[in-house]
């Protein structure tokens, strides 16, 4: 991936776990506590700094290192922590990506993208880390761009 991504999401909604298969990492849950940068080209961020709004700002100041943010939506989440037009914030690109699809029904995975796009998503995707699908797509995305 040549661009440098910022994953942002709540907490459990699969950030790591989307970077531990990307990078061909065993699948191994482990709480993120800080922001970390992976590869050089992904930032991994805590759920915290999105749910609690007095960390929001630091969200930003790491996002200012990255080319293109990712707002990360478990399928399973019946609502979003994501405030409309919240990809605003960041004047960036920012795309969407849904996650465990593999457990999820088509109407929840209709929702998440519903929250994902009113944040301010302009590309979806679909995705599933222990199933590997979805990523062909979202690869292609970055490497697409010059
Ligand atoms: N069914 C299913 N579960 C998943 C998938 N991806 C992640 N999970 C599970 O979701 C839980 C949370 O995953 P993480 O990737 O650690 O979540 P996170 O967004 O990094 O969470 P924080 O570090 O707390 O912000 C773990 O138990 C994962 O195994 C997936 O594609 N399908
Ligand atoms: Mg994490």
């Amino acid at each position: 991936m040549k661009k440098r991504i910022i994953l942002i999401g709540r907490s459990m909604a699969g950030k790591t776990t989307l970077i531990q298969y990307l990078t061909n990492s065993e699948l191994k849950y482990r709480k993120t506590q800080t922001i970390e940068i992976i590869n050089q080209n992904m930032i991994d961020t805590p759920g915290e700094y999105l749910e609690r709004t007095a960390y929001r700002g630091a969200l930003v100041v790491s996002a200012a290192d990255a080319d293109c943010i990712v707002l990360v939506q478990d399928a399973g989440e019946h609502g979003t922590m994501f405030p409309p037009g919240y990809a605003s914030t960041f004047a960036k690109p920012c795309i969407g990506v849904v996650t465990k699809s593999d457990r999820a029904s088509e109407k929840e995975i209709e929702d998440a993208k519903k929250y994902l796009k009113a944040a301010g998503a302009k590309e979806l995707f679909v995705t599933s880390s222990y199933e590997g699908t979805g990523f062909q797509e979202f690869l292609d995305y970055f490497d697409g761009e010059s």
